[in-house]
């Protein structure tokens, strides 16, 4: 991957994401507010020992205002569900639920989802990822999207090291809603470990062989005063 760029590339949000905030005073009767400025904080870039990846992490990718706009949207739009997946030879159900989008086929756990038509509000995100990533338009051709309503519901340690993602696949993951702890561990040195809490409009992107080396989970969380998550990881399929 290309050096990430600090200028970012905001999507031109569309005019779903510019309607005013449902049970808010139309348009009409109140002068229709500025929205908030773009105020971006700059990528932290963490080199991963002995050249075993690169985590780069946008804390805000997004403002307040698109985020809250794109976890509405996406929660009201795309189609969750839950999905068995094969875990150690066994067919468990998902504990969170799915949706996904994308031009190409894409198994993993035993679950092969797509090909299905792109939502534009999804393409979006995707293409303003590429930009600020400095990658091709369209490069991004599959997302997986999580959808979290509990602190019971999460991701166990795995890693996205499908052959078919490539040897260094660069995977971007965006997160809105509730924030959560994301822990990674190295496969062969145990004690290594690194956290981050994903806030609501970030974007983490795992590059380089961050799949060959690290495992990464979205541990479960106390469940009180539990806002949905839900995250969107924009990934290149192969084949
Ligand atoms: O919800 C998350 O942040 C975890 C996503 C993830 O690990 C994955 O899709 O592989």
């Amino acid at each position: 991957m290309s050096k990430p760029s600090r200028k970012l590339s905001q999507p031109n949000i569309t005019a779903w994401l510019n309607k005013k905030p449902r049970g808010s005073p139309s348009a009409a009767t109140t002068n229709t507010p500025e929205p908030d400025p773009v105020v971006i904080k700059p990528p932290e870039i963490r080199e991963l020992q002995g050249g075993t990846g690169t985590l780069t992490y946008y804390p805000r990718y997004f403002t307040k205002e698109q985020a809250d706009r794109y976890l509405e949207y996406l929660e009201e739009n795309l189609e969750w569900k839950r999905y068995p997946i094969k875990m150690f030879g066994k067919v468990v159900q998902q504990p969170r639920t799915i949706a996904y989008i994308g031009d190409k086929q894409y198994t993993y756990s035993g679950l092969t989802l797509g090909p299905t038509a792109w939502d534009p509000v999804v393409k979006e995100i995707a293409n303003s990822l590429e930009d600020t990533l400095e990658l091709p338009r369209d490069y991004f051709n599959f997302v997986l999207c999580n959808r979290y309503t509990s602190g019971a519901e999460y991701m166990g340690y795995h890693s996205d090291n499908e052959s078919s993602l490539g040897e260094r696949p660069i995977i971007a993951s965006t997160s809105f809603g509730q924030a959560r702890p994301f822990f990674f561990q190295h496969k062969l040195d145990k004690s290594l470990k690194i956290e981050y809490h994903l806030e609501h409009g970030s974007t983490l992107v795992m590059s380089g062989l961050t799949q060959k080396y690290w495992k990464h989970a979205l541990p479960k969380r106390p469940s009180a005063l539990y806002q949905t998550r839900i995250n969107l990881t924009f990934r290149k399929v192969f084949h």
